[in-house]
């Protein structure tokens, strides 16, 4: 078993999170997404044909992509520390935060990262400048959001840390450190979770 990933890409930190949150080990290795490395003819038909990483590659050679399906994966082989909720109402609350989180966040902050990073310029088709700067707006409005949900919860599906949070706090980190979209300070509620998250020693995988 191996995980294709990158260090510094959000999508493969979310795996490498809840790994360390299990206590799980893996090897791993290293696929240089910003030299096109995950989209090669061999890349692309031998581990996963939508290009990309993280992949898990598992001992009788097939291939796991998609983030968040690893990470189902594991919870399956080791639910213990649950991540992905219990009973079925946290289950389901847990599912409807990681996808708001997936589409209605990090897909904009995406688009910041295609269409208005100069690291990006030289690697996609053409940038839209104002396609940039729409998701911009869209992300700080996201931030707000966020902000007013958390005064009223811990975590974002409620009392307990979970993939959700994962996903967010590495959407959060890609957007102030690769597109300089920090959320402010004065959001007191999203900076408490924020703090509280970043400050687990997970974060730091
Ligand atoms: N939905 C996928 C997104 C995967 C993804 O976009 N990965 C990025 C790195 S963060 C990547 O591999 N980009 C390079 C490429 O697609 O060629 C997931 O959650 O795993």
């Amino acid at each position: 078993m191996k995980l294709y990933t990158y260090s510094g890409a959000p999508n493969p930190r979310r795996v490498h999170i809840y790994l360390a949150e299990k206590g799980i080990e893996i090897p791993f290795e290293q696929v240089d997404v910003m030299k096109r490395a995950s989209r090669t003819p061999e890349f692309l038909s031998r581990v996963n044909s939508m290009g990309g990483i993280p992949v898990l590659e598992l001992d009788d050679g097939s291939h796991i992509a998609e983030s968040i399906a690893i990470c189902r994966y594991f919870e399956v082989e080791q639910p213990d520390p649950p991540l992905f909720g219990v009973s079925a109402r946290e289950q389901a609350i847990v599912e409807m935060w990681t996808r708001r989180i997936e589409l209605n966040f990090m897909m904009p902050v995406g688009m910041v990262w295609i269409h208005g990073s100069p690291l990006t310029k030289g690697v996609v088709k053409e940038q839209l400048p104002e396609m940039a700067e729409q998701n911009q707006t869209a992300v700080r409005r996201y931030f707000k959001f966020l902000d007013r949900h958390l005064e009223q919860n811990d975590f974002l599906a409620g009392d307990g840390f979970s993939i959700a949070d994962i996903v967010a706090l590495c959407t959060m980190d890609f957007a102030a450190q690769l597109n300089g979209l920090p959320h402010s300070p004065e959001q007191t509620h999203l900076d408490r979770w924020y703090q509280s998250v970043a400050g687990r020693p997970s974060a730091k995988a």
